[in-house]
């Protein structure tokens, strides 16, 4: 369990590497996408399914993040688009910023965005998620984007008002809302074909490079408010949670294909 890592000091994003080798490695996440170097391409229809109907969900503080995940005989998963297989719900956490200008991991045309939630889902063949994160396409993480305004964003509602109850690291409550999951995993669907895709790693250690990124390009909302409730969870040493993003990474190369439907 890679528990021995934060945001700041000794711990911080720049001395992950001295214990978890891979965080030096070639492919790493987060990286800034810039629309000018991206190549086109049409990938197959991403789909989505089980996403719909209700999902008994459960929300942590696990120290680094606001994680949330489901036990549900419904569960979530995807196919198509940039990866040839199904891939299966595990979890969704958010990364946010000590103010509204920052929080988000990848950047677009170096602009941060004020949070951005991770939608982790591992590949089925592989039979559960411990053995598909020793696989190099064992996962594919969602990336959403989210610029703070003045307007609350419904979808968030429910968490923001349960987050009180996980400021504690390591408490875990069932979330009253069981369309959350529904609202959170599944973009509209007018936005869902449109994303960026790339090959990189978990933006935390053990930073595994394994990850097939697919971040959607059409930032949504959430309120000041909203995004403040975040912040005030504790993190594993005591002190305030103001900020779980990773610094982007060299890209090295890598193609970023942006998917023209
Ligand atoms: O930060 C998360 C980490 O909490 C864990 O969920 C890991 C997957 O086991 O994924 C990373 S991330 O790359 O999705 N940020
Ligand atoms: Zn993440």
């Amino acid at each position: 369990v890679a528990g021995n890592f934060s945001y700041d000091g000794t711990n911080g994003p720049s001395h992950w590497g001295k214990e978890y080798k891979t965080c030096l490695g070639k492919y790493q996440s987060p990286i800034d996408i810039e629309e000018k170097d991206v190549t086109t391409m049409t990938f197959p229809e991403l789909q989505f399914s089980g996403v719909e109907g209700s999902h008994k969900a459960y929300m942590t503080n696990n120290g680094h993040t606001v994680m949330i995940q489901s036990f549900d005989s419904n569960v979530p998963s995807i196919s198509g688009g940039p990866i040839n297989s199904t891939y299966v719900f595990q979890q969704l956490h958010f990364h946010w910023g000590p103010n509204d200008n920052q929080g988000s991991e990848d950047l677009i045309n170096n602009h941060s965005f004020s949070m951005e939630l991770h939608v982790v889902l591992w590949k089925k063949e592989y039979g559960s998620y411990d053995e598909a994160i020793k696989r190099d396409d064992g996962l594919t993480v969602l990336g959403y984007l989210y610029q703070a305004t003045d307007e609350p964003n419904p979808m968030f509602e429910s968490i923001v008002q349960q987050i009180p109850d996980i400021v504690g690291v390591g408490s875990n409550i069932t979330i009253s809302d069981n369309n959350v999951l529904k609202k959170l995993v599944a973009p509209d669907i007018a936005s869902a074909q449109n994303y960026f895709t790339y090959r990189g790693s978990l933006t935390t250690p053990p930073c595994l490079e394994i990850v097939q990124w697919i971040d959607f390009v059409k930032p949504q909302h959430i309120s000041h408010e909203q995004l403040a409730a975040f912040r005030s969870i504790q993190s594993a040493d005591g002190t305030n949670l103001t900020h779980n993003f990773r610094p982007v990474q060299p890209l090295d190369g890598r193609t970023v294909y942006r998917n023209i439907a």
